[in-house]
Protein backbone atom coordinates (compact mmCIF):
# COMPACT_ATOMS: atom_id res chain seq x y z
CA UNK A 1 0.00 0.00 0.00
CA UNK A 2 1.33 3.88 -0.83
CA UNK A 3 2.71 5.62 1.95
CA UNK A 4 1.59 8.84 2.44
CA UNK A 5 2.94 11.28 5.17
CA UNK A 6 0.47 14.11 6.96
CA UNK A 7 3.18 16.86 8.94
CA UNK A 8 1.40 17.99 11.52
CA UNK A 9 1.43 17.77 15.60
CA UNK A 10 -2.34 18.73 15.90
CA UNK A 11 -3.75 15.15 16.28
CA UNK A 12 -6.91 16.35 15.76
CA UNK A 13 -6.18 17.53 12.13
CA UNK A 14 -4.73 14.09 11.64
CA UNK A 15 -7.88 12.03 12.87
CA UNK A 16 -10.15 14.58 10.85
CA UNK A 17 -7.56 13.42 7.92
CA UNK A 18 -7.46 9.42 8.67
CA UNK A 19 -11.14 9.60 8.43
CA UNK A 20 -12.16 11.90 5.46
CA UNK A 21 -9.29 9.43 3.43
CA UNK A 22 -9.96 6.02 4.46
CA UNK A 23 -11.68 5.41 1.30
CA UNK A 24 -8.70 5.39 -0.46
CA UNK A 25 -6.04 2.82 -0.39
CA UNK A 26 -3.25 5.58 0.81
CA UNK A 27 -1.46 4.65 4.31
CA UNK A 28 -1.96 7.66 6.37
CA UNK A 29 1.11 8.25 8.42
CA UNK A 30 1.42 11.25 10.91
CA UNK A 31 4.88 12.74 10.87
CA UNK A 32 5.66 15.59 13.89
CA UNK A 33 8.47 17.31 11.85
CA UNK A 34 9.12 21.00 12.40
CA UNK A 35 9.02 23.20 9.51
CA UNK A 36 9.23 26.89 9.70
CA UNK A 37 5.93 28.73 9.26
CA UNK A 38 6.71 32.02 7.85
CA UNK A 39 4.65 34.98 9.10
CA UNK A 40 2.40 36.24 5.87
CA UNK A 41 -0.93 37.32 5.44
CA UNK A 42 -1.36 34.63 3.14
CA UNK A 43 -2.16 30.92 3.89
CA UNK A 44 -1.32 29.66 0.22
CA UNK A 45 2.50 31.41 0.64
CA UNK A 46 2.96 29.53 4.48
CA UNK A 47 2.15 26.30 3.22
CA UNK A 48 4.08 26.39 -0.08
CA UNK A 49 7.20 27.56 1.98
CA UNK A 50 6.26 24.61 4.27
CA UNK A 51 5.94 21.99 1.41
CA UNK A 52 9.45 23.16 -0.34
CA UNK A 53 11.24 23.51 3.03
CA UNK A 54 9.95 19.43 3.94
CA UNK A 55 10.27 18.41 0.26
CA UNK A 56 14.55 18.77 1.21
CA UNK A 57 14.55 16.17 3.67
CA UNK A 58 11.13 14.18 3.19
CA UNK A 59 11.65 12.27 -0.32
CA UNK A 60 8.12 10.05 0.44
CA UNK A 61 5.12 11.75 -0.82
CA UNK A 62 3.41 14.22 2.27
CA UNK A 63 1.05 16.76 2.96
CA UNK A 64 0.71 19.44 5.34
CA UNK A 65 -2.09 21.76 6.30
CA UNK A 66 -2.88 25.03 7.36
CA UNK A 67 -5.51 26.65 8.53
CA UNK A 68 -7.28 29.75 10.14
CA UNK A 69 -10.25 31.53 11.25
CA UNK A 70 -11.34 34.76 10.16
CA UNK A 71 -13.66 36.96 11.86
CA UNK A 72 -15.55 39.77 10.08
CA UNK A 73 -15.71 42.20 13.22
CA UNK A 74 -11.87 41.94 14.04
CA UNK A 75 -10.60 42.66 10.30
CA UNK A 76 -9.94 39.33 9.86
CA UNK A 77 -8.31 38.59 12.92
CA UNK A 78 -6.67 36.21 14.44
CA UNK A 79 -6.36 34.76 10.57
CA UNK A 80 -3.15 33.49 10.04
CA UNK A 81 -1.79 34.41 13.55
CA UNK A 82 -4.70 31.72 15.12
CA UNK A 83 -2.59 29.39 16.72
CA UNK A 84 -0.73 32.39 18.66
CA UNK A 85 -3.93 33.63 19.65
CA UNK A 86 -5.94 30.20 20.87
CA UNK A 87 -2.86 29.60 22.93
CA UNK A 88 -2.51 33.45 24.82
CA UNK A 89 -6.17 34.54 24.77
CA UNK A 90 -8.02 31.30 24.16
CA UNK A 91 -11.89 31.01 23.11
CA UNK A 92 -12.75 32.86 26.24
CA UNK A 93 -10.73 35.78 24.96
CA UNK A 94 -12.34 35.53 21.71
CA UNK A 95 -16.00 35.79 23.29
CA UNK A 96 -14.91 39.04 25.48
CA UNK A 97 -13.53 40.88 22.30
CA UNK A 98 -17.10 40.13 20.69
CA UNK A 99 -19.02 40.75 23.88
CA UNK A 100 -22.16 42.59 22.83
CA UNK A 101 -21.50 42.61 19.28
CA UNK A 102 -24.04 41.73 16.82
CA UNK A 103 -21.89 40.87 13.87
CA UNK A 104 -20.75 37.45 14.52
CA UNK A 105 -19.71 36.22 10.90
CA UNK A 106 -16.47 34.46 10.70
CA UNK A 107 -14.83 31.56 8.05
CA UNK A 108 -12.30 29.11 8.58
CA UNK A 109 -9.55 28.24 5.78
CA UNK A 110 -7.93 25.08 5.31
CA UNK A 111 -5.04 24.87 3.03
CA UNK A 112 -3.55 21.90 2.37
CA UNK A 113 0.07 21.98 0.81
CA UNK A 114 0.70 18.37 -0.92
CA UNK A 115 4.11 17.30 -2.29
CA UNK A 116 3.60 14.73 -4.95
CA UNK A 117 5.91 15.17 -8.14
CA UNK A 118 6.37 19.16 -6.83
CA UNK A 119 4.10 21.23 -5.26
CA UNK A 120 -0.01 21.40 -5.49
CA UNK A 121 -2.40 23.08 -3.12
CA UNK A 122 -5.89 22.62 -2.47
CA UNK A 123 -8.29 24.81 -0.26
CA UNK A 124 -11.49 24.74 1.81
CA UNK A 125 -14.03 27.38 3.48
CA UNK A 126 -16.22 27.06 6.10
CA UNK A 127 -18.53 29.68 6.83
CA UNK A 128 -20.33 30.77 9.97
CA UNK A 129 -20.73 32.46 12.84
CA UNK A 130 -19.15 32.62 16.79
CA UNK A 131 -21.83 31.14 19.12
CA UNK A 132 -21.99 33.29 22.56
CA UNK A 133 -20.43 30.70 24.66
CA UNK A 134 -18.53 27.69 24.44
CA UNK A 135 -20.31 24.76 23.36
CA UNK A 136 -19.23 21.03 23.27
CA UNK A 137 -16.15 18.97 24.10
CA UNK A 138 -15.53 17.61 20.51
CA UNK A 139 -12.81 18.55 18.32
CA UNK A 140 -10.26 21.44 19.15
CA UNK A 141 -8.97 24.65 19.01
CA UNK A 142 -11.24 26.95 18.40
CA UNK A 143 -14.49 24.51 17.82
CA UNK A 144 -16.46 25.01 20.67
CA UNK A 145 -16.78 28.77 19.57
CA UNK A 146 -17.47 28.06 15.80
CA UNK A 147 -21.17 27.53 14.31
CA UNK A 148 -21.06 26.90 10.69
CA UNK A 149 -23.73 27.71 8.60
CA UNK A 150 -27.41 26.23 8.32
CA UNK A 151 -26.64 24.48 11.77
CA UNK A 152 -27.40 25.12 15.34
CA UNK A 153 -24.20 23.07 16.71
CA UNK A 154 -20.80 23.66 17.00
CA UNK A 155 -18.17 21.64 15.74
CA UNK A 156 -17.38 21.04 19.45
CA UNK A 157 -20.88 19.27 19.03
CA UNK A 158 -20.48 17.43 16.05
CA UNK A 159 -18.56 13.49 15.57
CA UNK A 160 -15.75 13.88 13.14
CA UNK A 161 -17.58 12.83 10.78
CA UNK A 162 -20.50 15.27 11.08
CA UNK A 163 -16.84 17.93 11.48
CA UNK A 164 -15.72 16.95 8.23
CA UNK A 165 -19.07 17.23 6.36
CA UNK A 166 -19.47 21.30 7.09
CA UNK A 167 -15.72 22.22 7.54
CA UNK A 168 -12.97 23.73 5.55
CA UNK A 169 -10.85 20.79 6.21
CA UNK A 170 -13.30 18.53 5.04
CA UNK A 171 -13.36 20.26 1.78
CA UNK A 172 -9.69 20.67 0.96
CA UNK A 173 -9.29 16.94 1.95
CA UNK A 174 -11.64 16.08 -0.56
CA UNK A 175 -9.85 17.95 -3.09
CA UNK A 176 -7.13 16.28 -1.80
CA UNK A 177 -8.33 12.78 -1.84
CA UNK A 178 -10.29 13.60 -5.54
CA UNK A 179 -6.62 14.69 -6.88
CA UNK A 180 -5.16 11.16 -5.29
CA UNK A 181 -7.24 9.09 -7.07
CA UNK A 182 -7.48 10.79 -10.43
CA UNK A 183 -4.96 12.82 -10.68
CA UNK A 184 -7.06 15.71 -11.45
CA UNK A 185 -6.89 19.52 -9.60
P1 LIG B 1 0.26 22.00 12.60
O1 LIG B 1 1.29 21.21 13.34
O2 LIG B 1 -0.46 21.18 11.56
O3 LIG B 1 0.75 23.33 12.05
P2 LIG B 1 -1.35 23.65 14.36
O4 LIG B 1 -2.26 23.28 15.48
O5 LIG B 1 -0.17 24.49 14.65
O6 LIG B 1 -0.91 22.30 13.67
P3 LIG B 1 -2.15 25.69 12.44
O7 LIG B 1 -0.79 26.26 12.36
O8 LIG B 1 -2.86 25.42 11.17
O9 LIG B 1 -2.23 24.30 13.24
O10 LIG B 1 -2.89 26.67 13.42
C1 LIG B 1 -4.17 27.02 13.31
C2 LIG B 1 -4.80 27.16 14.67
O11 LIG B 1 -6.17 27.47 14.35
C3 LIG B 1 -4.81 25.86 15.46
O12 LIG B 1 -3.87 25.85 16.47
C4 LIG B 1 -6.21 25.84 16.06
O13 LIG B 1 -6.18 26.50 17.30
C5 LIG B 1 -7.03 26.64 15.07
N1 LIG B 1 -7.73 25.74 14.15
C6 LIG B 1 -7.32 25.30 12.94
N2 LIG B 1 -8.22 24.46 12.41
C7 LIG B 1 -9.21 24.36 13.30
C8 LIG B 1 -10.38 23.64 13.36
O14 LIG B 1 -10.73 22.80 12.39
N3 LIG B 1 -11.16 23.78 14.42
C9 LIG B 1 -10.82 24.62 15.42
N4 LIG B 1 -9.71 25.32 15.47
C10 LIG B 1 -8.90 25.19 14.42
Amino acid sequence: MEELYFITGNKGKFKEAKEKLKYLDIELIQADMEYPEIQASDLKEIALFGINYCSESLKSPFFLEDSGLFIEELNSFPGPYSRYVHETIGNDGILKLLLNINNRGAYFKSTVGLYKDGPHIFEGVSRGTISHEIRGQGGFGYDPIFIPENNSKTFGEMTTVEKNKFSHRGKSLEKLGKYLENGVE
